[in-house]
């Protein structure tokens, strides 16, 4: 079996495109649906009617999630690049596709979504920019379709390539040793908790004892499924669910590992490196970088004996700093730290070379570090710890630049100091441990504020919002609306909970310009008695997916529509009155006063008199 995965710019038609093949939406959260965008990995399965069959990952387009496309991209074999006719390549077309050349795709079939939306003489146009933009890439010569998933036109033909294309595939090295990055866990009643991902090589089968990792520790292999079959054997290349019992939902997740025993935990690994053209010039003898290994994204040290100078394949050594099971052979991507930059790729070599040191050291970091130790999570400011360490304050910022730069301090702002980073680490860890208990009892909240932390880790609430802003930039964890969540974590509503909302909001999916009072929304939770429905709601205003506008809520995606066709008239008539911004937005007076003023809060529109202008003449 193999798996085929898409890839492309936000909104070019992806998961529609899945949907459309596959009969299975892979937006499977309500903030999804109602915003109308991919934020995490979407699972489907294709099936055809002589057997051949193959699992579907679905990415998300928007750069904001580029991590969960990253933890989904090293099991495609198959990719669909899609890229809609009626807009062209895109920065992320680009982007996904840069990473793709180094992971393990095979075969790739350039998909022109949203046929319906261009003439004969433009699709022509899209096909010749399309074979341009894949042109020296891994894609130049890729089948080349176009298709509408609105009117259903092309796609026969598609699932005629696929299939084409899946029945000509190698199939993955199934007497290799087992190898199955994580993608998802979570835990059934009755069942315990189970894992998913792609079977990236070997095979498992129900009573297998294997190793799970990082931190290891050795687990047996309750059942198998496929596609929601019980299998008692898999093999490579197909997207399995786990059972493990014994193993609680909350020490496993997104990264991890699940791989034969004789596989280890390994934190320094040869590779091949081969540079990313463009980045060439941004490579340092050792450098810290963020490197991604099957669904794993992992802060690491890149060093090499030679820096590359172009992009041909290097000798290199990754030092990771979380103990990772790495498995020969296996393909990567790095990133800058900040910005993150892609830097290239390449595969784990055989050999292990643990233990090799990272280079001299000059004498006054030990000084620097035991100053900075001392002080704990209030850090320290530079003048303080040159004084601390009694150093010169400039050797003193030189050295902490770097000790920066190697992962073992962080840069505090607000005041400007410096923290150790074991200690911002552990920090980290308590954070991560409350949030991921906190997600996994309560997976509709949008996330924990700085306030609650505070008082469960009694550390105060200024420390933790400045010792944890390090970590929000590097992506450890994330931090929006308030909110902090493990990264990539996106509430989901219990199903009753969607249940209400949806059929709250089924009333006005058909008028884009009519909004659920904000009194009928309270009153109707009041009257529901379903557990968890003003935490919910206040989840789904937080991510966007509803907007309250003054007394009215209204999906994102509707708001989303208004805006476009507000922005579109404004770039064509310059400006707009109440009255045809009403007629626009097909609402009435009552809701287009506050709708036009929301616009105006939000920096999209400027008022001049008795008509808006654009603020910014262009918004994307
Ligand atoms: N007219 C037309 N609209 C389409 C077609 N395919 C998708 N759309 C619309 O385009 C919008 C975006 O589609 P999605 O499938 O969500 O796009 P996506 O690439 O998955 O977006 P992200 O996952 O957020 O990157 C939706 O409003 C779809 O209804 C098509 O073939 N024709
Ligand atoms: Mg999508």
């Amino acid at each position: 079996m193999h798996v085929l995965g898409t890839a492309g710019h936000v909104d070019h038609g992806k998961s529609a495109l899945v949907r459309a093949l596959t009969g299975t939406d892979p937006d499977r959260w309500i903030e999804e649906r109602l915003r109308g965008m991919t934020l995490d990995l979407g699972f489907a399965h294709l099936r055809f009617e002589d057997g051949t069959e193959a699992g579907v990952v679905d990415v998300p387009g928007h750069e904001r999630f580029l991590h969960n496309m990253l933890a989904g991209a090293a099991g495609m074999e198959l990719l669909l690049l899609v890229i809609a006719a009626n807009d062209g390549p895109r920065p992320q077309t680009a982007e996904h596709l840069a990473i793709l050349q180094y992971l393990n795709v095979r075969r790739t079939i350039v998909v022109l979504t949203k046929a319906d939306l261009v003439d004969a003489e433009e699709l022509a146009f899209a096909r010749e920019i399309a074979a341009e933009f894949v042109a020296g890439t891994f894609a130049q010569g890729a089948p080349c379709l176009a298709v509408s998933s609105l009117t259903g036109a092309g796609l026969q033909e598609l699932r005629g390539a696929i299939h084409e294309a899946l029945v000509a595939l190698d199939p993955r090295a199934p007497d290799a040793l087992a190898y199955l990055p994580i993608d998802r866990s979570f835990s059934l009643p009755g069942h315990g908790t189970i894992v998913t991902g792609t079977l990236m090589q070997g095979r498992i089968a129900a009573g297998d004892e294997l190793l799970l990792g990082p931190p290891a520790r050795s687990v047996r292999v309750r059942g198998l499924q496929v596609f929601g079959a019980k299998r008692e054997r898999v093999e490579a290349g197909a997207r399995v669910a786990v059972n493990l019992p014994g193993v609680e939902v909350a020490e496993v997740g997104r990264g991890d590992v699940l791989a034969s025993p004789q596989f280890e935990l390994r934190s320094s690994v040869e590779i091949t490196f081969r540079a990313l053209d463009i980045s060439v010039g941004l490579l340092k003898r050792s450098m810290p970088v963020r490197a991604y290994v099957g669904s794993a994204e992992i802060l690491a040290t890149l060093a090499f004996e030679r820096v590359p100078e172009d992009s041909t394949p290097t000798p290199a050594r990754l030092h990771l700093r979380t103990p990772t099971i790495v498995v020969p052979g296996a393909a990567f991507i790095v990133r800058r730290l900040s910005p993150k930059t892609l830097l290239g790729g390449g595969t784990v070599a055989g050999v292990d070379v643990d233990g090799l040191a990272l280079g001299d050291e000059p004498p006054e970091f030990g000084a620097i570090l035991a100053a900075l130790r001392g002080a704990g999570l209030a850090g320290l400011e530079l003048a303080s710890a040159a004084t601390t360490a009694n150093l010169a304050v400039e050797r003193t910022e030189q050295a902490l630049v770097s000790l920066v730069e190697d992962g073992r301090a962080y840069r505090l702002q607000r005041p400007a100091g410096f923290v150790e980073a074991d200690a911002a680490n552990e920090l980290l860890t308590l954070v991560l441990e409350r949030l991921k208990t906190g997600e996994t009892e309560s997976p509709y909240l949008a996330g924990t504020t700085g306030l609650a932390l505070s008082r469960a880790l009694e550390v105060d609430e200024s420390v933790i919002a400045r010792v944890l802003a390090p970590f929000a930039d590097d992506g450890k964890i994330a931090y929006r609306s308030g909110y902090y969540t493990t990264p990539g974590f996106v509430p989901s509503l219990r199903p009753e909970q969607t249940a209400f909302f949806e059929r709250l909001f089924a009333a006005v999916a058909s008028e884009p310009g009519a909004p659920v009072a904000l009194d009928t929304v309270h009153n109707a939770i009041r009257e529901a008695r379903i557990p968890g429905l003003p935490a919910a709601l206040e989840t789904l205003l937080a991510s966007r997916a509803l907007v309250r506008v003054g007394d009215a809520v209204y999906r994102g995606e509707q708001v989303a529509h208004v805006r476009g066709l507000l922005e579109a008239a404004l770039r064509r008539d310059g400006q707009i009155t109440m009255a045809a911004f009403r007629d626009l937005a097909g609402t009435s007076r009552k809701y287009a006063v506050p709708l036009l003023e929301w616009f105006d809060a939000a920096g999209v529109t400027l008022r001049t008199g008795d008509v808006r202008v654009l603020r910014r003449p262009s918004v994307t």
